[in-house]
């Protein structure tokens, strides 16, 4: 397939029947038709939007009631999204009822350097950073998202929300080409860490999200965090980290291939990840992002929430020196947390989370546990912790001595 016929069908789509379409959707990339995309990529038609049949009962133990809420009359807060590792201001209970909360990005393709060595890739982000900002809500509020794509973009892009329920994630309701702007809005059903990522269709799908078109949305339970007794659990901040996999092609030499703008790589990249062996893999962008003078930082006695985005490809971070003391290994704040852990497993396409309270200072490495990945391939950040060392944790009884 060619890189223009990738791209004829979307742009006409709504010109076309719906057998048009639909051959359109499986071949190449989705239309901005909710039903057809329900119907064609990933699921079945009763699962587009246009289906109103009521919530399964798998919701209501959550306390969720949808059919007699009035979205016109609920209060409207506006949350400023920053950029990773930080998370958006939020409370860790809710105060009042469901709320719309209002956030807003702008898709930026951009020229991204990778590793130490300068390889760059044209990056397909989400707010300019890869991973995009971390969205943060409670369980019933609606996030309602202004959808932006800049001018000077290439390529059709759309974001398919694991946090939201319908239309391939809103993936649907959400294709826009340079220049457009969408705005979509969806109940938060579900509490827990999810990811979110670029589909608009086939090959495109995997091509945008390691090319770094992915991120996390919290839903927080509306009491807050708690243990398996319902103890709650707190934290003094967030860390929030993004692993991505990149494929960077490379020429008959072994040599990464400098491309002069974005989309140039297209073909390559596909031929680099059918390999499915990544040339990178790195948190929050880029090797180095978060080591050295850019380690995340803490205190002895400090609670961190860790969240772990990967929306493609199978993890297990470790935090070398420390626990996970409460791990949502799925993200899934609905169930008890598991406690005590070593290594947790992340499973590609979605984002955990990890609390740990820091008991000694010093410089602890966060990384994927294939040690491969973390030492080689970049998938390592540094945590600096600073406070007074305890003996009675961990002494060195004698230094290294000839015997
Ligand atoms: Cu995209």
């Amino acid at each position: 397939m060619t890189i223009k016929s990738m791209f004829t069908p979307s742009v006409t789509g709504r010109d076309q029947n719906p057998d048009q379409r639909r051959r359109a959707i499986l071949g190449a990339t989705a239309t901005g038709s909710v039903a057809l995309a329900g119907a064609g990529l990933w699921g079945t038609a009763a699962q587009a939007a246009g289906d109103s049949s009521p919530l399964t009962e798998a919701a209501q133990p959550l306390g969720i009631a949808t059919a007699d809420i009035d979205i016109a009359a609920l209060p409207r807060v506006k949350q400023t999204l920053v950029a990773p590792p930080f998370a958006p201001e939020h409370e860790q209970v809710a105060s009042g009822g469901p709320k719309i909360v209002e956030v807003e990005m702008t898709i930026i393709e951009k020229m991204m350097q990778v590793d130490h060595d300068g390889n760059m890739i044209w990056a397909f982000t989400y707010n300019g950073t890869v991973p995009g900002p971390l969205i943060i809500c409670y369980l019933g509020d609606y996030i309602e998202l202004t959808l932006k794509s800049a001018p000077e973009n290439m390529l059709e892009h759309n974001i398919d929300f694991h946090a939201s329920t319908g239309a391939l994630g809103g993936g649907g309701l959400t294709h826009i080409q340079p220049g457009e702007e969408v705005k979509l809005r969806f109940r938060a059903l579900k509490p827990g860490t999810f990811t979110y990522h670029c589909a608009p269709g086939a090959e495109m799908i995997p091509y945008h999200v390691v090319h770094g078109m992915n991120g996390a949305v919290m839903v927080l339970p509306r009491e807050g965090l708690k243990d398996k007794e319902g103890k709650p659990i707190r934290y003094d901040r967030i860390f929030y980290i993004g692993e991505q996999d990149y494929y960077l092609p490379k020429d008959e030499y072994g040599q990464y291939i400098h491309y002069d703008s974005a989309l140039e790589d297209y073909s390559d990249s596909l031929n680099a990840m059918r390999k499915l062996v990544p040339t990178h893999v790195v948190f929050n962008g880029a090797e180095g992002a978060l080591t050295g003078e850019n380690a995340l930082k803490a205190k002895v006695g400090e609670t961190v929430l860790f969240i772990h985005n990967q929306a493609n490809r199978d993890t297990r971070p470790h935090l070398i020196g420390g626990h996970g003391d409460y791990v949502w290994e799925t993200g899934g704040f609905g169930d008890p947390p598991a406690t005590g852990l070593e290594t947790w497993f992340i499973r590609g396409g979605s984002a955990g989370a990890a609390i740990y309270t820091f008991v000694q200072p010093g410089i602890y490495a966060y990384v994927n546990h294939n040690l491969i990945e973390a030492v080689l391939l970049g998938a390592l950040a540094h945590v600096k912790v600073e406070g007074a060392w305890d003996n009675k944790v961990m002494e060195q009884v004698k230094p290294p001595t000839k015997m």
